[in-house]
């Protein structure tokens, strides 16, 4: 196999380990012990007869793979087409509590402007939830390069979040999968890495207080979050080594559904275990409790895209739920992504 199709492999794969693996946590509140976690994703799971399932944040990123690969380009209306279908034929894959709506406004009212139905969400503010953070993954393995990954995450981002924070948090993520996939282990360098996501946020920031809104959202807070401030903050625990302290890194990047936590959480993850495995990151990002599969998703797909399939554990690959189905996926989108550049 080559080098790259590992790193297209590892990253739909470790995004959906993480998400399998995290679901077990999902909701609780508090840090995990590592130890505790490890029993359970090293060798409790071993006895498992039935797959582990997995959650929304696998279902959307393979409604976008779909999407990808019927239409062989990024179309945003048959990506939300994919999410309402994806949705509907399975809804109690832990989606989260608001996001349905949008899905059944875009299948009943089958809207001119399909972002609409996420403006409408939380009083006209938008969702800054991480549900288009966790699945943006396929974007990175798709994009002719950075420009055209942040222009198409943010398009995907506003089909269900409208609010700033959440679609900031999706493109942030693209990036750091996209940063990932072009390091060759084991040279990462955590700060550079951090670096290069604080100036990609900076610049996305820049471009939004001129604008002043999304796509004529007026979901713009007068102080909004800033990810490259938060980006800095997390230089600073690695500098403090405080890092292996998880009750310091949840209160300081937090562990919870909003994207503004979970996507630093994810990234904090991936750099902090990122010269050692695979594994160590996503089990360390379960430790940070909170939204467990989905910070252990986002992270498994960065770390996939560093690492490869071929470092992730053969008991995760053999237990979770869909892993060939992942494989013909990042198979078929490097095609693809061969043909377009
Ligand atoms: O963002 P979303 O798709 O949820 C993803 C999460 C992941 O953890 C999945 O694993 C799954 O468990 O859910 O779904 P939304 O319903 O848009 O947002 C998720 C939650 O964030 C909402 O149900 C709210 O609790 C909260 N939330 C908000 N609360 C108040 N005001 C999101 N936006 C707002 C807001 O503007
Ligand atoms: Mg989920
Ligand atoms: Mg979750």
């Amino acid at each position: 196999m080559s080098a790259v199709l590992n790193k297209y492999r590892g990253t739909l794969v470790g995004a959906l380990v993480g998400d399998c693996l995290g679901a077990n946590y999902e909701g609780v509140s508090s840090v995990i012990p590592f130890g505790e976690v490890t029993d359970y994703t090293m060798s409790g799971i071993k006895n498992k007869k039935d797959p582990i399932r997995y959650t929304d944040d696998s279902a959307m990123t393979r409604a976008i793979c779909k999407s990808l690969l019927d239409q062989k380009k990024y179309d945003n209306r048959s990506m939300a087409v994919e999410f309402v279908k994806e949705f509907f034929k399975d809804p109690t894959r832990g989606y989260g509590q608001a996001v349905g709506k949008v899905f059944e406004r875009l299948r009943d009212d089958d809207p001119e402007d399909i972002t609409y139905p996420a403006r409408c969400q939380f009083d006209g503010q938008g969702s800054y939830g991480n549900g288009a953070a966790m699945r943006i993954s396929p974007l990175a393995l798709f994009s002719k390069n950075s420009q055209e990954l942040q222009e198409i995450a943010c398009q995907n981002a506003l089909i269900t979040h409208a609010h700033i924070c959440g679609v900031n948090g999706a493109i942030i993520q693209a990036i750091a999968v996209y940063k990932a996939l072009h390091i060759e282990p084991p040279s990462l360098e955590p700060y550079n890495f951090i670096d290069h996501l604080i100036e990609v946020a900076e610049k996305i920031e820049e471009r939004n207080v001129d604008k002043r809104s999304l796509s004529g959202s007026p979901s713009l807070p007068t102080r909004p979050f800033s990810y490259a401030g938060k980006m800095k903050e997390m230089k600073e625990l690695f500098w403090q080594n405080d890092a292996q302290e998880t009750g310091t890194v949840v209160e300081t990047l937090g562990n919870g559904i909003r994207a503004q936590e979970a996507v630093p959480a994810a990234i904090f993850s991936f750099v902090l275990k990122g010269k050692l495995s695979f594994e160590d990151s996503v089990n360390y990002a379960i430790s940070l409790g909170g939204d467990t599969d989905t910070i252990a998703s986002m992270t498994g797909a960065i770390s996939g895209a560093y690492w490869g399939v071929e470092n992730v554990p053969a008991l995760w690959k053999s237990k979770c739920e869909a892993v060939d189905e992942a494989i013909v996926f990042a198979d078929r989108i490097f095609e693809l992504h061969q043909e377009r550049i």
